[in-house]
């Protein structure tokens, strides 16, 4: 198993459609465990192929209380939804500390493969619905904050941008000081 490093917005690979699964073999097997793997540690309660630099249609999530319940979706598909909407305050690993209400319809009905190929669906409301909607989006290279006005998407972009330059003068500073045989201040 393995931990997967995890997009940041605004990269612009999370805003790439993902391409169906036609290959049910051992490598999808491989890569499903190691998305869950992921989820579980960041922690988040969903992840979506393309977060993790895969650009196929599949997803895992698990919104049980005691996150004991992964549930994986290969080339999912909303197939009902509701007409009742439901605001959601939402996040995304790929947007960390970023939280914002986003309104979408309250429950929706999904139809997918299993990591054989079965098709199964799947129905649901609440967090279940918006994280199936949330990780769905991320398949057609759509974020939550896609939803919000421009300008405030545009703050939030800036913000993480400055974020991520901090974090790699950080890193650069570290492995410089560790190229020198320096101890790094933690
Ligand atoms: O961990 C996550 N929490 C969350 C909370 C509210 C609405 C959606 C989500 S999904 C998110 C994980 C993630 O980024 N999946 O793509
Ligand atoms: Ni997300």
């Amino acid at each position: 198993m393995a931990q997967l490093t995890i997009l940041r917005y605004p990269d612009a690979r999370l805003m790439k459609p993902s391409e169906p699964v036609e290959v049910f073999d051992e490598n999808l097997a491989r890569l499903v465990a190691d998305m869950g793997e992921t989820m579980y540690k960041a922690p988040g309660v969903g992840l979506a192929a393309p977060q993790v630099n895969v650009r196929r249609r599949i997803i895992v999530l698990d919104t049980s209380e005691n996150k004991d319940q992964l549930m994986v979706l290969i080339n999912p598909e909303i197939i009902e939804t509701s007409e009742e909407k439901k605001l959601y305050e939402e996040g995304c690993l790929s947007l960390p500390h970023i939280y914002e209400k986003v309104e979408r319809p309250a429950r929706v009905k999904v139809k997918a493969q299993d990591i054989h190929g079965n098709w199964f669906e799947v129905e649901g409301d609440g967090l279940l619905a918006v994280c199936l909607q949330h990780e769905i989006d991320h398949l057609k290279g759509t974020v939550f904050v896609d939803y919000l006005s421009p300008m405030k998407r545009n703050r939030i972009k800036t913000k993480l941008l400055k974020e991520e330059r901090e974090i790699k003068k950080a890193a650069a500073a570290g492995n410089h000081a560790a190229k020198k045989g320096k101890k790094v201040k933690k």
